[in-house]
């Protein structure tokens, strides 16, 4: 089988780190002074039963080791997962930046990327519903570019200074620590509800995009607006955008919730078996321009991070592909050291004054100097450029670099003025010379005012089954809320929104949706300012809607990569079976033979099968669909199991492609509770007679059939 030590995926960062690869394979144990040991089962002592002695150093060497191998996880972001890959543009972009990885479509670009979650510690569940990390670090010839974005497209504040509260509201709470990894608790919607900024955003965490179902199926984003200059100087307004080829796709909240307990890895283990798999997820590089004549035409801020711009106001133009192709080889080496930062850029990009994007530039220097232990985190191999480092920087805890001569300052005769500043002809890095002309004030502008439009062109942009997705996340989470002001508060926060979206979640509260009666809706208000202008109006209501909010209209021509569970035993039909695995492994899908125990099956045929899972070992929630063959013993076995029962059930439950033929129809009949007939019927429910294997090909594609469910709009 091709693994990934034998696959020719390599590229310059990854060569560049070889002289920091160690591998013991045949090899003697030695200390870290690389004196071989004799003997690492027993300490040094005085006599065979004595007390051990202050002497080993061997001891003493590897305890301390071990006693220091912790470091403080990421405030947030801490649980995460990464990879290795290259980006490669379409065509050359000079008209639009001169950053030299953005023209030459020959150029593999390294990157290392790294997906995470936000809220919860690095040892929580993959499935929390909660915003996705998605941070790119690009190794260019001119020096690291990372673009730390999210998988939605907006934020929850508009300036960093509350980013602290936030965080500190959605974290779990101070008193007793819970709950992990989770936003439905009182601080986390006390702050929201007060916060009216923050409800786009809710609009969309409470959407099944903070549910992915794998890190390969989301979008990504850089949110802030940034600028692109081009060699003229030209700057124009940028906003980036990752579209996954395999499409977007969630999966639903029951599942989640079932996955956190069945395998809270799931994420991590999709995205790594999927490398190794050699199926390497790829996503487009998007870009949104506006020039900047157009800063003003748009009835929201382009600085303002809580607002998106419309792709039908401004389309996307996807101007390259990143694809990973490479796992990690230690975890804490490169996903837990790497450190991004938007400060890493490169000439041809720069910011916007985006108050949120400003504060971000402080945060995460300082975070690593805490976190990584010092100054010198940008040598770690991970972190390493590609691109040489020459400056006066010296010393700190743990320098790597030997750095030679005299000088370590600037201007200097000794060392002839070097190393010297760089022409900008030279790839200088030289701001953008922005005109600011202003008074210096604490404020939030006007221009930002508008909390709710937007959340209503989301809103009306779903489809029925996200709506009733959304309704009953909103209703999950306030329930769990036991601060009755605060559910009331966000129920009249929602009615701004959108006052169907609004009684709908009170319905499931048990409640009634309170009038305003002059309520103060937006209390993150400056001591000294007028509290009336600090209000937002309600929603200007969406007359359209913008198709690329919802993922109803997202890719789903394939199945590629998909998980089937083939639920058999002893007996099985071997060529119903044959034949499905044949269809099924000609889409590249990936197949598990799901049995009463592991070890092989015999089928009908005498043939023996592996088995990849047991059903005590597995459940449909680690699948994408289920296909149940025929053979009476086979059947009459699974009949046996309330697992099988329970497996198709919660297949069917969660809205995912089902099929079945000849015998195994009678576990789908035992798996209905609802009535036979109904399941039989259900769309996504494939059991023939015609060619069931390509039905259930194009059911998977599907994703799920939204139509087993009840809407609620
Ligand atoms: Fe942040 C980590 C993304 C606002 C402060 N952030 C972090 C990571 C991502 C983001 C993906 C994880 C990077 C990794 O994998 O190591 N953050 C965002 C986005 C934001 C955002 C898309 C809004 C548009 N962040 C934000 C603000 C602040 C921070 C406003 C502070 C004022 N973020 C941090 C941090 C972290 C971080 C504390 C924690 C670990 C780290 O930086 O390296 O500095």
């Amino acid at each position: 089988m091709e693994t990934q030590q034998n696959r020719d995926n390599t590229n310059n960062k990854l060569e560049e780190l070889n002289q920091n690869r160690e591998d013991g394979t045949g090899q003697f144990l030695t200390t870290n002074q690389g004196l071989r040991i004799n003997d690492d089962q027993n300490s040094l002592k005085a006599g065979d039963r004595g007390a051990t002695l202050l002497e080993d150093f061997i001891l003493r060497e590897k305890i301390t080791h071990f006693d220091h191998e912790r470091i403080p996880e990421r405030i947030v972001h801490a649980r995460g997962a990464a990879a290795h890959g290259y980006f490669q543009v379409y065509e050359p972009q000079a008209e639009l930046t001169k950053a030299k990885f953005l023209q030459d479509p020959s150029v593999k670009t390294p990157v290392f990327l790294r997906f995470s979650t936000v809220a919860g510690s690095r040892g929580s569940s993959d499935l929390a519903r909660d915003v996705r990390g998605f941070a790119v670090k690009f190794y260019t010839e001119e020096g690291n570019f990372d673009l730390v974005g999210n998988n939605i497209p907006v934020f929850f504040i508009q300036d960093a200074i509350k980013f602290p509260d936030l965080i500190h509201a959605v974290k779990p709470e101070p008193n007793n620590e819970i709950p992990q990894a989770a936003s439905a608790h009182d601080t986390f919607w006390d702050f929201i509800s007060i916060t009216p900024e923050s409800m786009h955003m809710i609009m969309w965490v409470m959407s099944d995009r903070s549910i992915p179902r794998s890190y390969r199926m989301m979008e990504g984003f850089g949110v802030h607006t940034f600028r692109f200059i081009n060699e003229a100087g030209k700057a124009r307004f940028v906003k980036f955008h990752w579209k996954p080829l395999l499409g977007v796709h969630s999966v639903v909240w029951d599942e989640a919730q079932l996955i956190s307990g069945r395998d809270p890895d799931f994420h991590r283990r999709d995205l790594w078996d999927s490398i190794e798999a050699g199926a390497y997820p790829e996503w487009e590089l998007g870009v949104q321009i506006v020039e900047e004549e157009d800063e003003h035409k748009f009835d929201f801020d382009l600085l303002d991070s809580t607002k998106l711009i419309p792709e039908e106001l401004v389309p996307v133009k996807r101007i390259g592909k990143l694809t990973l192709n490479r796992n990690p080889d230690n975890y804490f080496a490169e996903t837990e050291q790497v450190a991004f930062h938007l400060g890493h850029l490169v000439p041809g990009l720069d910011f916007t004054n985006d108050p949120l994007l400003q504060g971000r530039l402080f945060s995460y220097t300082d975070t690593q100097l805490k976190r990584l232990g010092g100054p010198n985190f940008h040598e770690i191999p991970i972190n390493r450029p590609v691109a040489p480092v020459h400056n006066g920087q010296r010393d700190g805890h743990m320098r790597q670099t030997i750095n030679k001569g005299r000088t370590s300052y600037s201007p200097n005769l000794i060392n002839d003025n070097t190393p010297a500043q760089a022409t900008t002809a030279e790839g200088g890095f030289s701001s953008h010379g922005e005109r600011i002309d202003a008074r210096k004030v604490r404020a939030r502008s006007k221009s930002f005012g508008d909390h709710y439009s937007q959340a209503n062109l989301f809103w009306n942009s779903q489809s029925d089954a996200e709506k009733t997705h959304l309704v009953k996340a909103l209703r999950f989470e306030l329930s769990k809320v036991a601060v009755e002001s605060i559910r009331m508060r966000m129920l009249v926060q929602l009615a701004q929104v959108d006052s169907t979206l609004a009684k709908l979640v009170a319905e499931g509260l048990g409640m009634d949706v309170p009038a305003i009666d002059g309520m103060q809706l937006n209390l993150a208000v400056p001591a000294d300012a007028n509290p009336a202008d600090y209000q937002s109006a309600p929603a200007k209501k969406a007359t359209t809607r913008s198709a690329a909010l919802s993922m109803a209209n997202t890719v789903k021509s394939g199945i590629k990569t998909r998980q089937v569970a083939i639920l058999a035993a002893d007996g099985v039909d071997a060529s119903e079976l044959k034949a499905m695995k044949e269809a099924l492994s000609a889409e590249e899908a990936v197949i598990a033979i799901v049995a009463p125990r592991v070890g092989k099956l015999k089928t009908s045929a005498g043939e023996l099968v592996h088995i990849d899972a047991s059903l005590q070992g597995t459940a449909s929630v680690l699948f994408d669909a289920v296909y149940v063959p025929g053979g009476k013993q086979s059947v009459t076995s699974l009949l046996q199991e309330d697992e099988s029962i329970r497996f198709i059930h919660e297949a069917f439950m969660h809205c995912k492609a089902v099929a079945a033929t000849s015998e195994g129809i009678d576990l789908l009949k035992a798996a209905a509770t609802g009535g036979a007939a109904a399941l039989l019927s259900s769309d996504g429910v494939i059991t023939g007679p015609d060619d069931v294997p390509q039905q259930f090909i194009q059911a998977i594609a599907q994703h799920r059939f939204w139509s087993r469910e009840k809407t609620l709009v």
